[in-house]
């Protein structure tokens, strides 16, 4: 008989995934673990069935936009996926944004919310991108306390009730950049006592919210991000038509083809503003430093779905007389992308734990240093880790991970936005420098790995916590030095530095966890996740190249 591989299939992904439960397990009291994970593990349930199943069968559709109606009018509508429909009901039922305002789990809200999202996002086509900016919508109403749009609509963005909730848009990008968002053109303008916007939004994710924020200078206000006023918008007006948008295209990308992300003109839209008429970019960190959070769970998220795939296959897969799963090279090869899949996943959960300890005003000061440090760390390595993984997962399956209707090679494409949008690794790279000068986030670095390291007992593992101790020493020497020397060498060196910083976490964090799972799980797997990180290393560290703009730029270099 001819021969048919088997594809590969998910079982629960809650039930079956080690790292999250072991995570959970140390960091959640008993009484909140026992609350949360009946949830989780029906999710992980629906991630691993149902909506995996949905997702295949769904593979082909795209978002559409439809411009005109019959008779000429301009409608704009957008018709969503079946995939993004289900998810949007599932995302309120599930509470996979309102978990994080409720107050039942107090600051363990965040890690419970965060756990929802990492099971969500791989089964539910980058619906997570409006789940992300709704969850930030909300963060950055409440820091603002304008209590008319508080009131107005926190109780719609961290619904339960798909009837009632809204999802919220970050309109920020614009021709002018992504990353230099102090060069918006949109201009405020008021008209008849209201406040109406005027310009081009060039990037802006799932147009089909309800409301968003946005960023727009007042008539007569600066240049520069100081000159920008955040503002409040609602999509339609009372009437249902459009609050002055027009969505003029939907952009065609390489990957997160389900997300319908959008060019629109604003002409006229009616707007409030947040807060004071000036500092917008200030006003809308709030809003960065979550989406910013959602983009390195869901990197995680990604890598775990990737591997999980992976590994199911190689048991599948007989190559030379025997399993994949049974080959020396190719567990060679797989062990290095776990241990990577799982600092990522330690960086990306200790950030949410110190969210929610800021949220519910449990932070100690250097907490709150440590997590404005964190979160641009996390987002940065861990879309790099995504970006190193995926292609090995794709190389499991061969030509099957090329091909499209296998459902693997997807994962790439969407991958490559992570690194991509909420700010590049170079923009973060510096927002990590910032960071440090602003707030002394050093010193509550460095007293963070040094704790975590007290930790890390059994040889081996105080081994990669002395290695991860020595790299980020270095880091911090180096910057010191360059920074004496002035701003040019710390800016090209940021990169290396923001990573090696957010590694040696990692190996920490993964050495302390190791550390927890052989005391109280009899298990060595995440011990050996630590050491094998650790033969990856951690120092990321290179000196400027004085011969980089004659290499990158290709300028005349005397010899
Ligand atoms: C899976 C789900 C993922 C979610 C998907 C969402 C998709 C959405 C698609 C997009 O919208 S992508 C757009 C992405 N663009 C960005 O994320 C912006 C990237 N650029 C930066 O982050 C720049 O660093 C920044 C625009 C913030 C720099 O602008 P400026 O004008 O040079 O700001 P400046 O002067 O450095 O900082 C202004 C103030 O904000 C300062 O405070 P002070 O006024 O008190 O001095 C800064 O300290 C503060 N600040 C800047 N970044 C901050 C911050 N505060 C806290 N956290 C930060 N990250």
């Amino acid at each position: 008989m001819a021969f048919f591989q088997d594809a590969p299939t998910l079982g629960n992904q809650f039930q079956d995934d080690r790292v999250l439960r072991s995570y959970l397990a140390r960091v959640l009291p008993p009484e909140v673990r026992r609350g949360v994970e009946p949830g989780l593990a029906e999710l992980g349930e629906l991630a691993g069935g149902e909506l995996f199943r949905a997702q295949q069968e769904d593979r082909l559709a795209e978002p559409r936009l439809e411009q005109w109606d019959a008779w000429g009018r301009r409608v704009d509508r957008i018709e969503l996926t079946s995939v993004w429909k289900r998810a949007r009901r599932l995302a309120c039922e599930r509470g996979v944004v309102a978990a994080a305002y409720e107050p039942a789990h107090g600051a363990h809200a965040r890690v419970h919310q965060f756990a929802l999202v990492y099971l969500f996002d791989p089964s539910t086509d980058t619906y997570t991108c409006p789940l992300a900016m709704t969850d930030g919508a909300a963060r950055t109403l409440l820091a603002h306390q304008n209590a008319a749009l508080v009131e107005r609509a926190i109780p719609r963005l961290t619904s339960r009730d798909p009837d009632r909730a809204w999802t919220s848009g970050q309109w920020m990008t614009e021709r002018t950049g992504g990353s230099d968002v102090g060069l918006t053109e949109t201009v405020a303008r008021k008209v008849d006592g209201e406040w109406r916007l005027f310009g081009t939004k060039w990037f802006t994710s799932a147009v089909t919210s309800e409301m968003s924020l946005a960023l727009a200078r007042p008539e007569g206000n600066g240049a520069g991000g100081r000159g920008l006023a955040l503002f409040y918008l609602e999509t339609k007006r009372p009437d249902g038509s459009a609050n002055g948008i027009v969505v003029n295209r939907l952009k065609e990308k390489l990957g997160t083809r389900k997300l319908p992300t959008a060019e629109l003109t604003l002409d006229g839209t009616v707007a409030i503003p947040v807060g004071e008429l000036a500092n917008g970019v200030k006003a809308i960190t709030p809003m960065l430093t979550i989406t910013r959070t959602w983009n390195a769970v869901c990197a995680a998220a990604g890598m775990r779905r990737g591997l999980a795939l992976a590994r199911d296959y190689a048991r599948r897969r007989t190559q030379f007389g025997a399993a994949l799963s049974q080959k020396p090279l190719h567990l060679e090869t797989f062990a290095g992308l776990q241990a990577e899949a799982e600092g990522a996943f330690h960086l990306a959960f200790r950030a949410v734990e110190l969210l929610g300890r800021e949220e519910r005003g449990q932070a100690t000061e250097p907490e709150r240093q440590l997590l404005r440090l964190l979160t641009p760390l996390a987002k940065l390595c861990t879309a790099r880790q995504a970006m190193a993984v995926m292609p090995e997962v794709l190389e499991v399956f061969g030509g099957a991970g090329y091909v499209e209707d296998a459902g693997i090679s997807h994962l790439l494409r969407d991958a490559q936005v992570l690194p991509i949008w909420e700010g590049t690794t170079n923009v973060l790279s510096l927002d990590v420098l910032r960071a440090l000068v602003e707030r002394g986030a050093g010193e509550a670095y460095q007293a963070e790995i040094e704790s975590l390291a007290r930790e890390a007992r059994v040889p081996t593992l105080a081994a990669a916590a002395k290695q991860a101790l020595e790299a980020s020493s270095r880091a911090f020497a180096w910057l010191l030095e360059e920074s004496r020397r002035g701003r040019e060498g710390a800016e090209a060196g940021a990169r290396g530095f923001a990573l090696t910083l957010a590694r040696s976490l990692e190996l920490a964090l993964l050495a302390r966890h190791g550390q927890w799972s052989i005391e109280h799980e009899k298990d060595g797997r995440a011990a050996a996740a630590a050491t094998r990180f650790a033969r990856h290393g951690a120092d990321c560290l290179a000196a400027a190249d004085p011969a980089a703009a004659a290499l990158a730029d290709d300028r005349p270099l005397p010899t």
